[in-house]
């Protein structure tokens, strides 16, 4: 029987487990990718695992989260990064280079590879033919270590691409019309294959748009075929040699199939709060923008900002719209300007920022209040802009520069002829020489720290039995937003869990941390999905500090349960989901953790109710691995 692409590249580097769909299977991890909001805690913890050098074929450390430096505590992880990256041998990507996943597809990604980083977008990496998934810090630094990665192996859905974009409709409109078919949800457990004729028709960038938000599907990963179209953009990198061919065989068998004919394909809009809000730009027409920001690692390719530059040529975009563009990386920016690209964009009166995440995780760029932000970023959650009643609308940099001109959306049967989707050049300026290299003798550097970067807590092994009180009841698609805000002031306590604690979902219940200190032991009690979008681990690490030590949920995101199970905090689901409701709000519950068994359902104790039966999807490691306390403790012994 033929392979897909996935079971391909999962076969090759399988450690050991079961590639039958469901069962874990462990995997080689040959390339890591961290960021520095997750990253100063993943090299804590690789630090912590006492292997002197990583042992990847590669390992790159990002700063491009949170580059503003207000204050020192933002400027000392950079260099506490800077330090890690040299002593420990991973390369070194100082703030302002670009955003992590643009950087990885130009500079080193390759075809055929595993990827694993700490960031829920890295299957950004699938457009370039790598198996590319997000995980916790602790899991990347375990991978860091040479240590498998192990994933539920995925269903694989193939999607099969039919006839090619036309007039406006570009790559962002194939993942968004995705997300409206499928929700937010509608990925879980899966991966999402690309083929069928439409698919020579998207460059790398198109491809790497598509397989970005891939990650809002919730969706293990996406990937596409390396091809022709992938050689040539090597090729213009000067990374010809790391080019080979990847196809599914023509007999592979997928779990499931969908069609998407790209001829027919608008320029579509994912509305507040949820990228599966998903309707045509033109049922928007007459909505006022007070901001367009353009950028993210979605949209900040070469291509993608050129469009823009070609749409507002020439033009002022509007005078009561502010408008901003953060280029994904300096070789981007460097082409702009090269182009006379650059000279389009800031004549037009659009705000150049810097080459970074910025406003897509509230790094400044905050709307107004009440405000309309029209966004080529792959979230849109309630609050994530910094501007809590804010109103984030998602669209593609064709259509978000033509709601920067006019000020409002409009139909784009009025925008005219859409402009040719521009040729990648056959060679780019090379920013190669700008990464930092790991030292030869690691022993030789020694790490610097600052004040904010605190040592990790040790957690105590889960006791037999748990009397713990649920602090907090929570309904649908809860994001790790909800749970540990973002923006420039929590995001600088990343390495300080003590005081990035006291922020645990402080936009949806302020109280919250009072609650769960009073507790004691918390449960947090939650409907479908939750723990959805970032990879952030603090969404389980801090409320495990707070006391936090079982989630109870209908269901559970898959990085943001592999989080729970790294800091031994129990993640349960209910056998009948209706029981949901019987459990009141601030319920004591009692759990029998001594006969936690994996995969296996077992009854809970909740006051005043009864029995309440649950179940959970561990495996027997895992089950191992929340019994001592966290991953941590688990792999040191
Ligand atoms: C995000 O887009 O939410 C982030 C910020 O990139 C996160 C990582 C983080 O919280 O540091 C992600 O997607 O994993
Ligand atoms: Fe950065 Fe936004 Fe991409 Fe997250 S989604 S990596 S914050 S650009």
């Amino acid at each position: 029987m033929g392979q897909s692409i996935t079971q391909k590249i999962i076969a090759a580097h399988q450690m050991g487990g079961s590639m039958t769909a469901g069962e874990a299977v462990d995997l080689r991890i040959d390339q890591t990718l961290t960021q520095d909001a997750t990253g100063t805690m993943a090299w804590l913890q690789f630090e912590a695992m006492d292997v002197p050098r990583v042992k990847t074929d590669l390992s790159v450390s990002y700063v491009d989260h949170n580059t503003l430096q207000m204050g020192f505590r933002n400027a000392d992880d950079h260099r506490f990064l800077r330090t890690t990256a040299q002593k420990f041998g991973a390369v070194f990507s100082a703030p302002g280079t670009g955003i992590c996943h643009q950087l990885h597809l130009e500079n080193f990604v390759k075809p055929g590879v595993t990827l694993v980083g700490s960031d829920s977008h890295t299957p950004t990496g699938g457009g370039m033919g790598a198996l590319a998934m997000g995980a916790g810090g602790l899991s990347v630094a375990l991978a860091m270590a040479g240590k498998p990665y192990t994933i539920p192996m995925p269903q694989v859905v193939r999607v099969w691409l039919e006839g090619e974009l036309k007039g406006w409709a570009s790559a962002k409109d194939i993942i968004l019309y995705l997300l409206g078919k499928l929700t937010v949800k509608g990925g879980v457990g899966k991966v999402f294959e690309y083929a069928g004729p439409g698919v020579r028709k998207l460059t790398v960038p198109d491809r790497a748009t598509i397989c970005n938000m891939g990650a809002e599907l919730g969706a293990t990963t996406s990937i596409f075929p390396s091809d022709d179209v992938t050689k040539a953009f090597l090729k213009a990198q000067g990374r010809k040699a790391d080019w080979m061919p990847l196809q599914a065989d023509a007999d592979a068998v997928y779990d499931a199939e969908i069609i998407i004919n790209l001829d027919e394909l608008v320029p579509l809009a994912a509305q507040p709060h949820m990228p599966d809000l998903v309707v045509p730009v033109a049922a928007l027409a007459g909505l006022k923008a007070d901001q367009v920001a353009i950028g993210s690692c979605t949209n900040s390719s070469y291509a993608d900002l050129r469009s823009v530059a070609k749409i507002v040529k020439g033009k002022r975009v509007s005078e009561s719209t502010d408008v901003c563009m953060s280029p994904g990386s300096k070789q981007v920016l460097q082409m702009l300007a090269d182009k006379g690209a650059l000279a389009h964009i800031l004549q037009s009166g659009i705000r150049l920022l810097e080459c970074s995440c910025g406003p897509c995780i509230g790094m400044g760029g905050s709307p107004v209040s009440a405000g309309v932000s029209v966004r080529t970023f792959n979230r849109n959650f309630e609050g994530r802009s910094g501007t809590k009643d804010a109103k984030a609308y998602l669209v593609s940099p064709l259509t978000a520069a033509m709601v920067a001109l006019r000020g409002e959306f409009s139909d784009p049967a009025t925008w005219g002829k859409a402009p040719k989707q521009p040729s990648l050049p056959k060679h780019v300026p090379s920013i190669q020489h700008l990464f930092v290299q790991p030292a030869s003798a690691g022993e030789e550097v020694t790490i610097m720290r600052g004040p904010n970067i605190v040592p990790l807590e040790k957690f105590p092994p889960l006791a037999k039995k748990l009397d713990a009180t649920v602090v907090i009841k929570l309904e649908d698609n809860i994001t790790t937003d909800h749970i540990m805000p973002a923006g420039a002031t929590i995001t600088a306590l990343r390495s300080n869990v003590p005081a990035i604690a006291e922020h645990v979902f402080e936009r949806v219940d302020a109280e919250f941390v009072q609650r769960a200190k009073a507790a004691g032991n918390g449960i947090i009690v939650a409907r479908e999905n939750y723990g959805q979008g970032s990879s952030r681990e603090h969404a389980a690490l801090a409320p495990r500090h707070l006391g936090i030590r079982a989630v109870l949920a209908c269901s559970l995101a898959r990085i943001h349960r592999a989080n729970l199970v790294n800091f031994g905090i129990v993640p349960l689901t209910f056998v009948n989901p209706a029981d949901y409701d019987k459990v009141p709000a601030d319920a004591s519950i009692s759990i029998d953790t001594d006969k936690l068994l994996p995969s296996a359902n077992m009854n809970i104790q909740v006051k005043g109710v009864g029995a309440l039966a649950v179940t959970n999807d561990l495996s027997e490691q895992e089950v191992a691995i929340i019994k001592a306390g966290g991953l941590l403790n688990f792999v040191k012994g």
